[in-house]
């Protein structure tokens, strides 16, 4: 038994997203929860068990995981005939779990702390800052049109998702705004949007 423990428009909604392009809608129980919001609104659930009320949770068989990077590299082990993800044996295995740690490691708090105006040397060092992300995208769609090859991943799903929410801080980069395009030319971005308006709606 699979439940996903989501809200409207936040970071699970590229999971729900990565549900419908995996077709396992009907194989996976989603309940909708507040959450605390940046504007102030909103607040924690009782019903959703994350340790910290926080959306995405995934739990499987009464296991769970939380993260979005680490519920799609689960969701896509799960369901390798998708295609979505790389499975072990795969020569883009490596690859995979790379750009989907990457992503939690360093976009997140690079983009976060972009968005917030923040700037400090050790961020610099640690993360780096957006050029640095930029030439990283950069050199990887200069050499392929996703960041796996021909073939779009949850890896390219993750790493667009805060370009859909800030997409002030999207790099002035041609090979980079084509690829979120690309990315964004699915059919599961206007689900996901009628998905979430449905929600709230409820
Ligand atoms: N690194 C986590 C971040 C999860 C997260 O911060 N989710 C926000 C929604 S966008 C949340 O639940 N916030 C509620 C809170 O902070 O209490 C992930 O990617 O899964």
């Amino acid at each position: 038994m699979l439940t996903l423990y989501h809200a409207p428009n936040s970071r699970s909604s590229r999971i729900v997203r990565l549900i419908m392009e995996l077709g396992i809608l009907d194989q996976i129980d989603i309940r909708v929860v507040s959450v605390a919001r940046n504007d102030g609104s909103g607040g924690a659930d009782p019903a959703n068990p994350h340790p910290e009320s926080k959306v995405p949770l995934l739990v499987h068989d009464g296991v769970e995981i939380w993260e979005s990077n680490a519920i799609m590299l689960y969701l896509t082990d799960m369901f390798p005939e998708t295609g979505f993800g790389r499975s072990i044996g795969h020569p883009d295995r490596g690859s995979y779990l790379s750009w989907l740690a990457w992503y939690g490691n360093v976009v997140e708090p690079v983009l976060v702390c972009e968005a917030a105006g923040l700037s400090h040397p050790f961020l610099d060092s640690t993360f780096r800052g957006v050029p640095e992300l930029a030439a990283r995208l950069k050199a990887q769609l200069e050499k392929t049109p996703f960041l796996l090859g021909d073939r779009i991943s949850a890896a390219d799903l993750l790493v667009t998702s805060p370009f859909l929410w800030m997409p002030q801080v999207i790099p002035d980069v041609q090979v980079i705004r084509d690829w979120i395009a690309r990315c964004q030319a699915c059919q599961s971005v206007q689900a996901i949007a009628d998905f979430d308006q449905a929600a709230l709606s409820a």
